[in-house]
């Protein structure tokens, strides 16, 4: 079966001529990928609250999984024997995964960092394991990935330099072990992830060790995790032009709309976040004007949709003041609403952003962006 795969590819279709933004195509074995691309997060084998075929409808190309969560439940080896992640989970479209190397190190006191790799307790039942960039790589590759993320460790903030110098060096020796254990017949893309937290030469050094290690795409590790906005601007400024032009960029774990629109104007062209599926089952929807609260009492009897200028099937039938009830009564209607047109927002954010690009026309776009929100590009 893995002999009828196709191989891996990006192809950069056009440039816009007032910043750095790209439009892109990658392909994968599981479909192709119109870049930028904004990716729902499943963490579970579903992207909660949406049907697979709800994803498709808002355009949904391409989602996200994580190792840690389906390794510890319901099992790697259980989701291969079933036919691996995209039958066990119903979505035929690429898969992302990343590699633990996140969601192990937000376990605090329930992990210990070695050479090796991380020994942790399970947030479930407290049972001991060890996550190695072997195995994280093998774990992926049973879920049957399309694109699989190294192994590394995300260096929280502020961190000493001392710190991220010696965490650096290690998640790049960790990279290479990833590239090593890689299974040659196995059809995923494999992409390396550059750290070296808020440290200009830092994040070089570790940048032009990915590369010569050579990886199919790169990531921007280590942001958004507690910095400012301007700084994680700036950290992109200068990392970003250290990634190969002819391989996709990605920044993990960003953002806000703004976050995005901000990426893109500086080449990002992979994005995911919980912001859009997390935010909507605490209520708080995205419009082209802003953020809203979907609980306040200034709701009540309104009957205009979450936002006039989305064509979502949530905006096409339901009123505010419908969704502010289903809120506050605590019905599952309502997470499944808000996830909905959330994601919708940013689906639509991206493909409105791509074809700006194409149109050579992204620094309108963006200054209309901010306009609608009564901001300025920052
Ligand atoms: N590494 C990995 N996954 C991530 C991150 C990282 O640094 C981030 C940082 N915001 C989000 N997800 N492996
Ligand atoms: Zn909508």
């Amino acid at each position: 079966m893995q002999r009828t795969l196709k191989p891996f590819s990006f192809e950069l279709l056009a440039g816009d001529p007032g910043c750095g933004a790209r439009r892109g195509r990658m392909i994968t074995r599981r479909g192709v990928i119109e870049t930028p691309v904004f990716m729902p997060v499943g963490t579970q084998a579903t992207v909660k609250g949406m049907l697979p075929e709800a994803l498709d409808e808002i355009g949904a190309q391409i989602i996200l999984g994580n190792t840690y969560h389906l390794y510890l439940r319901p099992g790697h080896e259980l989701i291969a024997r079933l036919g691996g992640l995209h039958d066990f989970m119903n979505w035929s479209g690429p898969i992302l995964t990343d590699s633990g190397g996140f969601q192990v190190f937000s376990l605090g006191e329930l992990r210990k960092i070695s050479e090796e790799g991380v020994a942790f307790q399970s947030h479930l039942d407290g049972s001991r394991h060890l996550l190695t960039p072997e195995s994280s790589i093998a774990i992926q590759e049973a879920l049957g990935a399309d694109i699989i993320m190294a192994f590394d460790e995300c260096i929280p903030h502020p961190a000493e330099r001392e710190y991220v110098v010696d965490s650096t060096a290690r998640s790049g020796r960790w990279a290479r072990r990833c590239r090593q254990a890689r299974r040659p017949d196995d059809g995923a893309a494999l992409f390396g992830i550059v750290q070296g937290g808020m440290y200009r030469d830092l994040r070089r050094q570790s940048a032009e060790e990915l590369r010569e290690i050579g990886f199919e795409g790169y990531a921007l590790g280590g942001l958004s995790v507690g910095e400012s906005t301007e700084l994680m601007y700036e950290v992109m400024d200068y990392s970003l032009p250290l990634l190969p032009e002819d391989a996709p960029r990605y920044v993990m774990g960003v953002g806000t709309p703004e976050n995005l629109v901000e990426g893109i104007a500086r080449g990002v062209d992979m994005f995911d976040c919980v912001m859009p599926t997390r935010n909507a089952r605490n209520g708080v929807l995205f419009t082209s004007s802003g953020k809203l609260s979907i609980k306040q009492a200034r709701y009540r009897e309104d009957e205009s949709p979450i936002d006039p200028r989305c064509d979502c099937y949530v905006c096409r039938h339901y009123s505010r003041a419908y969704l502010r009830h289903l809120f506050r009564a605590n019905e599952i209607l309502s997470s499944v609403l808000n996830t909905h047109h959330n994601l919708h927002y940013y689906l639509n954010l991206m493909a409105a952003a791509r074809v700006a690009i194409e149109q050579g026309s992204f620094t309108v776009f963006r200054r209309d962006f901010y306009a609608q929100r009564e901001q300025t590009v920052p």
